[in-house]
């Protein structure tokens, strides 16, 4: 069977790459219970100080959520999932207390994006496409993208982001804020090994104590936008939106 993600650590760097690129890695159960389990092992390994994501293939970071996986849930499986997956993956992440960076290879929608932006630092693609499509199926980014998004590029962008659910370009991206740095297809992994190395350079504890400084400011909007985003299972708008996806057609709302 595939691994859901795969694992290398060199130079006390661990490189993680989510590995479905023929469902432009998609975050399934597996991909997420794996990366789970291991940002909890590498909390513990002494020998990582400093952990890059990217998407395996070269079309995408992550394309969302897997949406044949939930479009059939009620509101209470929706919460739950949404619940597990901040406490497990997007928060852990968030609060890991050794950088971690996100190398967008490809598109970064939805969950994807949300995936990026609990990262510690982003750099770019220049071919790649960032987004918060949701809206697109009746529902709102659940995994943390309605507080971090804003907190990254401002509630006016957030809001233009997340109401048109349209994609940005990298460039635009970096114009936001919403990445570090852009940098040719090809180069990304050698960036994110170059800032891995500048990282290196510097107290791992002091490190660990910014991050969770830095994390301390965040709004008390989490818990309101699961409760919105399962609520949205019972709509029509979420029904259409998510039948239209697995239909291949465009929704009509
Ligand atoms: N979920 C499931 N399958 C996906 C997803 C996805 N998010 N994205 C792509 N795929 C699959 C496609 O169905 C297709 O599969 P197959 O070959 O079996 O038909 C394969 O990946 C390749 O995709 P496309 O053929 O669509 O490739 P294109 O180059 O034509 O299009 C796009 C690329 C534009 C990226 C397109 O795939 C797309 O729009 N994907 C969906 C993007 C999206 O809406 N993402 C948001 C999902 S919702 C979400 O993330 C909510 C998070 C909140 C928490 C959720 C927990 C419940």
């Amino acid at each position: 069977m595939e691994q859901p993600i795969l694992l290398a650590k060199a130079d006390r760097v661990a490189w993680i790459k989510i590995n479905r690129p023929k469902k432009l890695n998609a975050l399934n159960a597996a991909v997420l219970e794996a990366l789970h389990s291991t940002f909890e092992s590498l909390e513990q390994d002494d020998e990582v100080r400093v952990v890059v994501l990217t998407g395996n293939g070269e079309k995408a970071f992550v394309a969302g959520a897997d949406i044949s996986e939930f479009a059939s849930f009620s509101k209470a499986e929706a919460y739950n999932l949404v619940a597990e997956g901040q406490k497990n993956v997007f928060d852990r992440i968030a609060q890991f207390p050794k950088p971690v960076i996100a190398a967008i290879n490809g598109y970064a929608l939805g969950g994807g994006l949300e995936l990026a932006m609990a990262c510690h630092l982003r750099i770019a693609a220049a071919t790649a496409a960032l987004g918060l499509p949701e809206v697109s199926l009746g529902l709102i980014p659940g995994y943390g993208g309605t507080q971090r998004l804003p907190q990254l590029v401002g509630r006016g962008r957030a809001m233009e982001m997340i109401l048109t659910g349209e994609m940005i370009s990298a460039a635009q991206a970096l114009e936001y804020g919403l990445v570090n740095a852009v940098v040719p297809a090809e180069d990304i992994l050698k960036t994110a090994a170059q800032w891995a190395s500048k990282l290196l350079k510097n107290a791992p504890q002091a490190q660990a104590a910014a991050i969770q400084a830095i994390q301390a400011f965040s709004g008390d909007g989490y818990e309101l936008e699961k409760q919105l985003f399962a609520a949205l299972f019972e709509t029509e708008g979420f029904k259409e939106g998510t039948q239209a996806f697995l239909n291949k057609r465009k929704p009509n709302f």
